[in-house]
């Protein structure tokens, strides 16, 4: 493989997708040389059929507003790979959602899916929906009639999407409801679902507490302990209230969290009875970050993202691209030795250079933030044998496949001067596990 021909097929072949081409540039750069071991690979021209999905579903879905105006938006449902199971991944409401963000999801839930552990394929799906905003009544009848298009196209064992940005329980609840009505099935074609209907235990937490085991990992290869270590959380949606949680339980400080419109600065640190107030903002009232600010009096900064601040540990679990060059620099000057990725390709391709050249702990988003995919497996397994696990359970499974995958990382990108480079072991072992299931079952 010569990975700048396949990169300028790829981008003459799919234009305009610049987060698309940056999620496959990182991947092919680094598993190159393993790719190469295998000529067999090659010959099977392995590398375009694993790049490209294997299809794409487009539809428009018309609604209906409070105020009685019809409302278009646009929907997807991208099905990356197979090779190892169901298509598995997320649907995502954004007013930024568009093919290429979503085919990027799509490429990187599939390496994601296989160091999981489980069989799951690699999918992804959203509309430039915005629930926020939206009153409950139109986020449902969104919700229906994304579902009325989608519903055709998933299923138990061919495609089981769940929750990710702007898509939560009550997302989920309400496309499951018209999910069931069309397709006349109950057995579980979205994961995240409530308790009461198939949901699981921790699968809400399990994408935050997920990279906090991840990073407590990498900090046990340095004898590091992370009590009082001070903490910058981005974002404050799903991944990011639980990654406070857990960082809280083990005595860490946390001093920032962050929504699109700015990020606070608690100098003294959110404790328990602030992030319950965060919790209650985010998750009923739907309010802004820099409501934090006025009811405690800390700083606000309208604008800008949390990564000037100084801190030893930060934790991107916002978006994609939220840690540019700069700000990698800016965190590495003020001693952050350590970066676990909650959210998706936070970290632009410069930012990533910075942080493994400056050989921190780092911790891509597919290793890290894998905790989320992996609980969704378990919830599928659980509404299969039509049984639900305790909550200790599923918390200890979820321990041991981040443990699982951090020594999948380090079986592949440990380097000779025993830097960890977990950006290349998370990319090479996922890719092996798929590359190897695609061969044994010939050229599809
Ligand atoms: P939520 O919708 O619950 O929260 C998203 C948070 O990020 C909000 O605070 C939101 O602010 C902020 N945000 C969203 N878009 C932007 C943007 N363009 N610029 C700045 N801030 C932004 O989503 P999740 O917590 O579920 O997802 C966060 C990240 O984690 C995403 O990258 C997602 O792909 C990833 N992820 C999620 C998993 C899951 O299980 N949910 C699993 C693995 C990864 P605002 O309120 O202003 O919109
Ligand atoms: O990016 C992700 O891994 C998710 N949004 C969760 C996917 C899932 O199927 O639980």
């Amino acid at each position: 493989m010569e990975v700048k021909k396949v990169l300028s097929d790829l981008k003459r072949r799919f234009p305009n997708e610049p987060e698309y081409h940056q999620a496959v540039e990182e991947v092919l750069m680094t598993i190159e040389d393993e790719y190469n071991k295998h000529p067999e690979f090659e010959k099977y021209n392995l590398i375009e059929r694993l790049c490209i999905p294997d299809r794409v579903f487009t539809f428009r879905v018309t609604w209906v507003d409070d105020k009685g105006q019809v409302q278009t938006n646009m929907g997807y449902r991208i099905q990356h790979n197979n090779a190892i199971g169901p298509y598995k991944g997320g649907i995502r409401f954004h007013s930024s959602v568009n093919l290429s963000i979503l085919k990027f999801l799509a490429f990187e839930q599939t390496f994601k899916n296989s160091l999981t552990t489980l069989p799951m394929g690699g999918g992804k799906g959203g509309s430039d929906f915005s629930p926020r905003g939206k009153s409950d009544m139109e986020v449902m009848r969104f919700c229906q009639a994304f579902v009325t298009e989608l519903w055709r196209h998933i299923g138990p064992q061919t495609d089981v999407p769940a929750g990710d940005i702007g898509v939560g329980g009550r997302e989920v609840g309400y496309m499951y409801g018209m999910y069931k009505k069309m397709a006349l099935e109950n057995t579980g074609t979205f994961t995240g679902k409530g308790l009461e209907f198939g949901g699981s235990l921790v699968r809400p937490e399990a994408t935050g507490y997920g990279n906090v085991y991840f990073l407590l990992e990498m900090l046990k290869t340095k004898g590091i302990d992370i009590k009082d270590k001070v903490v910058a959380v981005s974002g404050s949606g799903n991944v990011a209230q639980y990654t406070v949680k857990k960082l809280l339980s083990l005595g860490a400080k946390v001093v920032t969290m962050s929504d699109s419109n700015g990020y606070i600065y608690d100098p003294d640190g959110i404790d328990e009875e602030k992030l319950a107030f965060i919790f209650n903002l985010k998750n009923i009232q739907r309010g802004r970050i820099r409501e934090y600010a006025e009811k405690y009096g800390c700083k606000y900064v309208e604008g800008a993202r949390p990564w000037n601040e100084k801190c030893d540990i930060a934790m991107p679990s916002a978006t994609q691209n939220e840690i540019d060059g700069d700000d990698a620099r800016a965190l590495l000057a003020n001693g952050c030795f350590a970066v676990s990725e909650g959210a998706n390709m936070p970290s632009t391709p410069e930012a990533v250079n910075e942080f493994l050249n400056a050989k921190i702990l780092y911790a891509p988003g597919k290793a890290a933030n894998a905790g989320g995919v992996s609980v969704s497996g378990l919830e599928m397994t659980q509404n299969s044998i039509k049984l639900s696990w305790s909550r200790e359970e599923v918390d200890q499974k979820l321990q041991s496949i981040m443990k699982d995958i951090h020594a999948q990382c380090t079986l592949y990108g440990k380097q000779e001067d025993g830097y960890i480079n977990y950006v290349k072991g998370a990319n090479v072992a996922g890719f092996m596990k798929v590359a190897k299931a695609m061969m044994a079952q010939g050229v599809l």
